[in-house]
């Protein structure tokens, strides 16, 4: 049997899918870290779950694959796997439907304020203090999206069938897409009420939502961000949301999380979500098989089929 570790804690249903093709070693239920990867890490040949250093690769000289639980892989250093000729495969796709659909669930609950409403009925206060103040709505503005990739265009075709105008920006201009092109972020942080993140995290796109980005949002503009946390200058945004800088904010993903600043959490013009992107049933279940195919193609035909290197 193929020898993998479990670097990080996987759904108990992937694990038992992966105990039945797989020996598993279970590195986070490891009292000492150092010791257990001495006594195993040479058996090591393939990869799951938490965090991957370049320093985690380096002690498995036999490691040949990392099958991450999730699209994004910036929990992985990738250069290391690369250098070292290990493969790295992901779960693209099949999060794509639930990604976009809490999306748009976070973004009709900032326009509508359905939690601060949904409190104001179950409080009783409707019938002491009258009727909610008007809302905003999606119809009729402008959405900006950061990344038009498979969760992107599940996106942009969500907010499409509620009346909004869809724009994005990426490196690259898909003519294909029926989609306004900017070739630059801050430009169409000018142009849009609503600029949605669903980019990648990692290095490459550190900090990429700056002050400067957020304040040509602007005081009309609605910031989303279900991509990663550190995308984004959280301090500046703390700052616009709490002086008028920006409308609102929709958040699934956080600098830091799962710690989230107080200051944030008190704000009455954020949407707060605990990164939930793909976390319904279906959809994690399809994730997990997702991993453990990925796992048995290789091992079996040298097949990678979700490739990321
Ligand atoms: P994808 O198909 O690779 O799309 C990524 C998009 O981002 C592409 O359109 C790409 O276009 C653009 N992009 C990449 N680097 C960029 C840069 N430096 N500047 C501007 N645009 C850039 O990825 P996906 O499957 O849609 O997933 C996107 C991300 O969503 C994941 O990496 C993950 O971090 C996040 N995510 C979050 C959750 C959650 O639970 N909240 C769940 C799933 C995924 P160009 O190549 O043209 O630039
Ligand atoms: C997480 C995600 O991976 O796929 C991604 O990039 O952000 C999520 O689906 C999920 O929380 C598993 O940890």
């Amino acid at each position: 049997m193929r020898k993998i570790l479990l670097a990080g804690p996987l759904p108990a249903d992937c694990i038992q899918m992966l105990d039945a093709q797989f020996e598993l070693f279970k590195l986070y239920e490891a009292d000492n870290r150092s010791a257990y990867l001495l006594e195993h890490g040479y058996k090591i040949e393939g990869l799951s779950g938490g965090k991957v250093s370049a320093e985690l690769i380096a002690q498995l000289p036999n490691l040949e694959i990392i099958a991450n639980y999730g699209v994004g892989y910036d929990n992985i250093d990738i250069d290391a796997a690369r250098a070292r000729g290990v493969r790295v495969t992901n779960t693209p796709n099949r999060l794509n439907a639930a990604v976009a659909e809490l999306t748009v669930g976070l973004m009709v609950s900032l326009a509508r304020q359905i939690p601060q409403s949904h409190d104001y009925v179950r409080t009783g206060r409707w019938s002491t203090d009258g009727q909610w103040p008007l809302t905003g709505q999606l119809a009729g503005a402008k959405a900006g999206i950061l990344g038009l990739g498979r969760i992107g265009k599940a996106i942009a075709t969500r907010l499409t069938a509620f009346d909004m105008e869809v724009a994005y920006h990426g490196r690259t201009h898909q003519e294909d897409q029926p989609y306004h092109y900017f070739d630059s972020l801050l430009d169409m942080a000018s142009n849009v009420d609503w600029l949605v993140v669903i980019a990648p995290g990692g290095e490459g796109t550190n900090r990429i939502i700056s002050r400067k980005v957020l304040e040509a949002l602007g005081s009309n503009g609605s910031f989303v961000n279900i991509a990663r946390g550190n995308m984004v200058d959280q301090g500046a945004l703390i700052d616009l949301l709490t002086n008028g800088g920006l409308r609102g904010a929709a958040l699934d993903v956080f600098d830091g999380e799962p710690e989230v600043p107080q200051t944030l959490r008190e704000l009455n013009n954020v949407i707060l979500s605990p990164h939930n992107g793909s976390a319904t049933r279906q959809t994690r279940a399809q994730m997990s098989s997702q991993v453990v195919e990925n796992l048995i193609a290789y091992f079996e035909n040298g097949e990678l089929l979700d490739k990321v290197v």
